[in-house]
């Protein structure tokens, strides 16, 4: 990419897309296209269709993705599935068909085996059973990832997948029916700290392990990928260490100074016992992953503190 060309950003106003976009403009990038869903829904062909023709994008970010925690996954699994399937497909053959020069896809790491070695590397793909909480959605990337492939082989595109392991950062979702692990607890520790709350729940054992990626050091990632990576396969991209869930309770309870107790409620998922990515291949590649943990979690907080406390209250 060069800073004229021309870069569609899809789900820039989600927790990746808008990573991207704000580092996009921070490198001085200067022709981007940005779409919320209200104006061009990426699920209906016809309206993604005539919006590549029109704008013939040089570049895609393709971050637009139905996304959720555990318990989203789990119960509204037919939206997960369908949602992803016709946002990657429609915003990928319209790529091909308005010759796109690159485009990068986002994935995740639950499309994983539930039980695979760790660290994870990329050949594990495929290996074992996913998780079921999330089979639906890890089904609908793998998709996306074979298409991607498959489209290199048959067309000579060039697609690229990322894989990002959990991630954190602004604009995340702060939903405590829908949102994942991170956003949850600072929410929920906040307001245990405002009401004098005996104690926060959180959900299953407290035993699984995940690894935490803030979001803008993944924006660095996909930009570096989208400049530097023409292979075929797919590249993790996380920082190399995870950490227990009972201990990112500690740790957010300690930044958010609550002082009272955590309880657990077993009754919830657990999920993947752990899920840690292999990254010696974009670290091999150029690229490490910038802002330590305690760095980056008082970053969110602040950005909730800043920008969500009032459309919450
Ligand atoms: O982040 P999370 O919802 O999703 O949950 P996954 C991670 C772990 O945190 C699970 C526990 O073991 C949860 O039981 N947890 C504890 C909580 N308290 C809470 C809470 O208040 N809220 C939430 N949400 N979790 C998702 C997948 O898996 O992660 C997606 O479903 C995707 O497909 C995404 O891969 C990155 O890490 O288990």
């Amino acid at each position: 990419m060069n800073k004229q060309s021309k870069i569609y950003i899809a789900g820039h106003r989600g927790l990746v897309g808008s990573a991207i976009y704000r580092y996009l403009l921070k490198e001085g990038y200067k022709n981007i296209i940005v779409k919320t869903s209200k104006e061009l829904d990426l699920r209906n062909k016809e309206a993604v269709d005539n919006f590549f023709e029109r704008e013939k994008p040089e570049y895609v970010f393709l971050a637009a993705a139905k996304v959720g925690g555990i318990i989203a996954n789990n119960e509204y699994p037919a939206d997960f599935i369908r949602d992803n399937l016709l946002i990657q497909t429609n915003v990928i053959h319209a790529s091909y068909c308005n010759q796109v020069e690159k485009l990068l896809f986002l994935g995740s790491t639950c499309i994983y085996p539930k039980l695979a070695p760790q660290p994870m590397k990329e050949e594990y793909l495929l290996t074992g059973e996913l998780e079921p909480t999330n089979e639906p959605y890890a089904i609908a990337k793998i998709a996306g990832i074979k298409m991607c492939e498959s489209y290199n082989r048959q067309y000579g595109t060039k697609y690229i997948s990322a894989m990002p392991t959990n991630l954190y950062g602004p604009n995340d979702n702060f939903d405590l029916h829908t949102s994942h692990v991170l956003p949850a607890l600072l929410r929920k520790f906040h307001e245990a700290k405002e009401k004098n709350a005996p104690f926060v729940e959180m959900w299953g054992t407290g035993t699984p392990k995940r690894e935490f990626l803030y979001s803008d050091d993944l924006a660095e990632a996909c930009v570096f990928l989208m400049n530097n990576y023409d292979g075929n396969e797919i590249v993790n991209i996380g920082v190399g260490n995870d950490i227990s869930i009972k201990d990112l309770g500690e740790k957010v309870k300690a930044v958010i100074g609550y002082e009272g107790d955590i309880k657990f409620d077993t009754t919830k998922p657990d999920g993947t016992p752990r899920k840690l990515v292999a990254v010696e291949k974009i670290n091999g590649l150029g690229w490490k992953a910038a802002t330590p943990f305690d760095e980056g979690l008082k970053k969110a907080y602040r950005w909730f503190l800043e920008n969500e406390l009032t459309k919450i209250n």
